[in-house]
């Protein structure tokens, strides 16, 4: 029989989607239970398997389980992934507590999935990241990334169902009221965009934007990578784009490009501009694949750049389908005890 499995923070946007990969990939798991805190606890939660008691969590209640999907926030995690580490829970953490720690993988499991060896805490990357690096991977792969710049524009459910429902509710009081009281995000994000995603650091950059760079270098094993982003958030639902300029050692043409995409794992080449034909968050919201188009060669790095638009759905393979994708590179790495 399969591991048993915890989601921890399932009443969240990741953790509800969480659930629902699990079952959509047929994730042989034993038995799964569904942890939040103590004020949803008792509740039921209608999933693809059926209605569900949501349990207070506890560290020894996960340690009966052998898997932990978590999507709580960075200090939870800090506390209670190392307890429930120690007990011999395999902890697939979604929050960027353990991203950077040398001895702790981060995994996309398109590129890294070597990394996860045994480790009892895996960290699963920023949405920004995991959205953008599965499309750069083919690319270095064939080419050698030299330079790459990032621009974002993030959906609201970077900021969790909180900030989905702010978007909604902001909409239609701007549009009854013309006024939008923002509480989630730093202004009101209808009809409008914000340069501004987590917190500002000394160099300028949002730790959002830092966390892009920290990480692809580091999933990638490319310590030394130059790469820039911009993350801003503008008024979509669930599915983050970016645009990105790559500098590339190697020569480089967007039919070959486009070739090597359409053969590469978690990447779905949409790319037809004639024909109105482009990735967008609305297509890609619910998808697995990340869309990747108007690849084109760039301006000013000329036969040896690349210019792309990449929509990813920042629930799914930003998030929640990344860590059950790390699940299943666990169970074929090693067995884990029922
Ligand atoms: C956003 N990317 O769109 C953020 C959310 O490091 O896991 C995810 C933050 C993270 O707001």
């Amino acid at each position: 029989s399969g591991p048993k499995v915890a989601v921890i923070g399932v009443t969240g946007a990741v953790g509800k989607e969480m659930v629902n990969v699990l079952h959509d990939r047929a994730f042989p798991l034993s038995e799964l239970r569904l942890f939040a805190s103590e004020r949803s606890a008792g509740k039921t939660l209608e999933t693809s398997y059926g209605s569900k008691t949501i349990e207070a969590f506890s560290v020894d209640a996960v340690a009966e389980c052998d898997i932990a999907l978590m999507a709580v926030s960075g200090d939870f995690a800090k506390e209670y992934a190392p307890q429930l580490a120690a007990k011999g829970v395999t902890v697939i953490d979604n929050s960027s507590a353990f991203r950077y720690d040398a001895d702790k993988p981060l995994v996309i499991p398109e590129i890294n999935p070597q990394d996860v060896g045994d480790a009892r805490i895996i960290a699963n990357p920023n949405c920004t990241t995991a959205i953008l690096a599965v499309a750069l991977w083919p690319l270095h792969q064939a080419y050698g990334l030299k330079k790459v710049l990032v621009s974002t524009y993030q959906a609201a459910s970077g900021a969790g169902a909180e900030g989905m429902a702010e978007l909604e509710d902001q909409a239609r009081a701007y549009l009854d009221t013309g006024v939008a009281a923002n509480k989630v995000f730093a202004h009101p994000l209808p009809f409008n965009l914000i340069p501004h995603i987590d917190v500002f650091q000394d160099n300028g950059y949002t730790k959002e934007e830092m966390k892009v760079t920290w990480e692809s270098r580091k999933i990638m094993g490319l310590p030394d990578l130059a790469l820039s982003c911009t993350a801003v958030r503008i008024p979509t639902s669930r599915a983050h784009a970016e645009t990105a300029v790559i500098e590339t050692e190697r020569p480089c043409s967007p039919d070959e490009a486009r070739a090597i995409l359409s053969k590469a794992a978690g990447v779905k080449v949409v790319d037809d501009p004639a024909a109105k034909v482009y990735p967008m968050p609305l297509n890609a919201s619910g998808k697995y694949d990340v869309e990747v188009g108007r690849i084109r060669q760039n301006l000013v790095f000329g036969d040896h750049g690349l210019e792309f638009f990449v929509c990813g759905d920042q629930l799914l393979k930003g998030a929640a389908l990344n860590a059950v994708q790390i699940a299943e590179v666990v169970l074929e790495q090693r067995t884990v005890a029922a």
